[in-house]
């Protein structure tokens, strides 16, 4: 038996393989057929290169179909997708690649010659191109390839995919996902969110993350349905597209743009069977006002890159704003006090999960993924939870330093690192604040070295820029005298939070 999480997307694809399971906004449709051969074809092409099972295969590209067709092909050639958030800077890539020691890369155009400059310092083998418009140098020389590929043998616990999630020291860490993660956690989803292939899916999530590329393209796969593929989110084009899906996906930011737009109603969900948010926490106050404007009750559901997603609000039955519902089929969750014992009802602790969803460990960290997981296997997620009246789990805090702005993560550490290395800055605190579209934003407490003097704001945004993907750039600079601390000298974020709450408001 062949556990490649390939092979299982393959015996659910739909029995006449002519049916649609791409297309884009231009109208432009690949078939079943058309992704198998595309997929065969890139895996024959890149083993081809002498590629072996197992190497890595870092991918910094805009979205198109083309780039699910270079992953599938790295499922089925046993290589290891290693996907890069497109606002991702020279800075950041270099650590990525030296770490991961990829044997290819696949980039952007405009992006090759960071990458061959990179390459240099690695043993970077070939990086090839794909762009926007799904053409490129990658796609040039695998033109010709057979577009038939028999995919390699896995087992359940070989890395499908890397994942860099950062952490609280400001390292990130590849958060090494096997096939058996993949096909346990998409199984589970499909079931639990009754996925078939009438449904149609709406996509306008990006693709280099668990959200977009598993949660995502995973349901459509294993449901054998239809994907409305769009290059970026945009709620004028969503609201035009919405009469043709019936399920869509998304951030918390999705659903309070679409909700900005005063001609977003009823009528334009009528076909819609399931709105689905996660990444961040979903405001009660969206929740209920998406309810009243479109007879639709979002579904909330909660995931990791390190487990994927563990648990969802039924598609049957209650869905309770402020909750993240029940542990999917097959995950076991927990909430536990200080001293690891499980607590009960409304008591606060953290949140802890176990399961064939649960990722294999950080790649060449093994001491850091010791840290993670408990004596007797599960996985603390740093999360800190309670459960409601009816047993739902609700998220109401982090244990971790760590930001979500429109569903991206940021920590803290990574840019405080580079504020205190500026000229005239002391030291520096990054918090979130409330934000409006985002949820929550980051904004940087910068003590200088005179405060009198403090550097220029902008020249600190320009250095940020360069260093960080845009995202993780503050929104705002204040200059402060000195950070509050404890009686241990630790610095008081909480203070700092509750102070600048509404700075961006
Ligand atoms: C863009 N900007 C942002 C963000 N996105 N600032 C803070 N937070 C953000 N998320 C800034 C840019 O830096 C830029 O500023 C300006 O906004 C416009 O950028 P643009 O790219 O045009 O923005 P957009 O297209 O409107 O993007 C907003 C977005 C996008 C649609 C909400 O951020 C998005 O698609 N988010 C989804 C993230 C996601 O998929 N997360 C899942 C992770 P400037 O001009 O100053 O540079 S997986 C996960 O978390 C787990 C496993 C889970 O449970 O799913
Ligand atoms: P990531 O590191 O991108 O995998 O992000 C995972 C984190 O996102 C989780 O540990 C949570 O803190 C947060 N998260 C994901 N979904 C939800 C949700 N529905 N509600 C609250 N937090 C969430």
């Amino acid at each position: 038996m062949n556990n490649n999480i390939y092979t299982i997307f393959e015996q659910h694809f739909p029995a006449s393989r002519e049916a649609i399971c791409i297309e884009t906004p231009g109208r432009v449709t690949y078939s079943y057929a058309e992704l198998e051969s595309e997929a065969a074809r890139l895996a024959h092409f890149l083993a081809a290169l002498g590629l072996q099972k197992g190497d890595r295969v870092a991918v910094q590209v805009a979205k198109s179909p083309q780039v699910l067709f270079l992953y599938l092909a790295c499922l089925r050639a046993g290589l290891i997708y290693l996907p890069l958030n497109t606002a991702y800077t020279e800075n950041e890539l270099a650590y990525f690649l030296e770490n991961a020691e990829p044997a290819l890369v696949v980039c952007d155009p405009a992006s090759e010659e960071l990458f061959e400059r990179i390459g240099k310092t690695i043993s970077l083998q070939h990086v090839f191109t794909l762009d926007a418009n799904g053409t490129g140098s990658l796609i040039t020389a695998s033109e010709d390839t057979t577009a038939t590929f028999d995919t390699v043998q896995c087992n359940s616990d070989d890395v499908a995919v890397i994942l860099y999630t950062s952490g609280t020291t400001g390292r990130p860490k590849g958060a090494m996902i096997t096939h058996g993660n993949l096909a346990a956690n998409g199984l589970a989803l499909q079931q639990t969110w009754q996925w078939h292939q009438q449904d149609v899916l709406l996509h306008a999530l990006p693709i280099f993350h668990i959200h977009g590329l598993f949660v995502a393209c995973h349901n459509v796969f294993l449901g054998g349905s239809k994907m409305l593929f769009l290059p970026r989110f945009d709620a004028e084009q969503v609201m035009q597209l919405l009469p043709e899906a019936t399920v869509l996906m998304g951030v918390p930011t999705f659903y309070t743009r679409l909700l900005e737009q005063p001609e977003f109603n009823h009528s334009i969900c009528k076909n819609m069977r399931l709105f689905i948010s996660g990444s961040a926490p979903l405001l009660a106050q969206t929740f209920e006002e998406f309810q009243q404007r479109t007879g639709h009750t979002i579904l909330e559901r909660y995931g990791m890159t390190e487990t994927g997603m563990n648990t969802s609000n039924p598609v049957n039955g209650a869905r309770i704003a402020g909750t993240v519902g029940l542990p999917l089929p097959g995950v076991e969750a927990r909430i536990v006090d200080e001293n690891n014992i499980p607590v009960s009802g409304d008591t606060v602790g953290v949140l802890q999960v176990k399961g064939a969803n649960v990722f294999k460990g950080y790649w060449r960290m093994p001491e850091k993924t010791a840290e993670e997981f408990t004596e007797d296997g599960f996985f603390i997620t740093g999360d800190q939870a309670c459960y409601n009246e009816q047993g739902y789990i609700c998220i109401v805090g982090r244990n971790k330093d760590m930001i979500i702005s429109g569903g991206y993560n940021v920590y803290p550490k990574e840019i405080e690192l580079i504020l205190d290395e500026f000229p005239g800055v002391k030291e520096s605190a990054v918090i979130g604040v409330v934000h409006r579209d985002f949820g929550e934003a980051v904004v940087a407490i910068v003590v200088p070295e005179e405060i009198n003097t403090p550097p220029n704001e902008q020249a600190v945004i320009s250095e940020l820029k360069s260093k960080l993907a845009n995202y993780k750039v503050p929104k705002k600079i204040i200059f402060l005298e000195q950070l509050p601390r404890n009686t241990m000298g630790k610095v008081q974020k909480n203070i700092l939070r509750e102070d600048y709450r509404d700075t961006l408001l």
